[in-house]
């Protein structure tokens, strides 16, 4: 049978815009502080948001010189929880790194 099929919209009930929609996206954003070091900060970038070396210790020094930065880009929950343990980690060992999200 066809997916479009009138009759199996009737019983499945047809899609909207909104259920056919890709979830609102959230990028993550590092924050620039003094006291954090860039060996910590490019060890977050490697352990939570699974960059590389290179491409962590790139997106640290762009958030050293330009003050914030975006580390990935996120559907809500996964962004919070990135936030969420991106603080934990810089609470436990002392840092006082921030981090935020922001609708795309
Ligand atoms: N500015 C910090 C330093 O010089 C390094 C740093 C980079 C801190 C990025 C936070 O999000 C940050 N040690």
């Amino acid at each position: 049978m066809s997916q479009h099929d009138p009759q199996v919209e009737e019983i499945t009930g047809s899609q909207t815009d909104s259920e056919v929609k890709e979830p609102p996206m959230f990028k993550v954003l590092l924050l620039n502080d003094d006291y954090t070091t860039m060996e910590f900060v490019v060890e977050v970038l490697m352990h939570v948001f699974h960059k590389a070396l290179e491409e962590a210790t790139r997106i640290m020094l762009n958030v050293h010189r330009r003050g914030v930065g975006v580390c990935g880009v996120y559907p809500y929950e996964i962004a919070q929880t990135k936030v969420e343990t991106v603080e934990t980690l810089a609470r436990e060992n002392g840092f006082p790194l921030k981090c935020t999200m922001e609708r795309e």
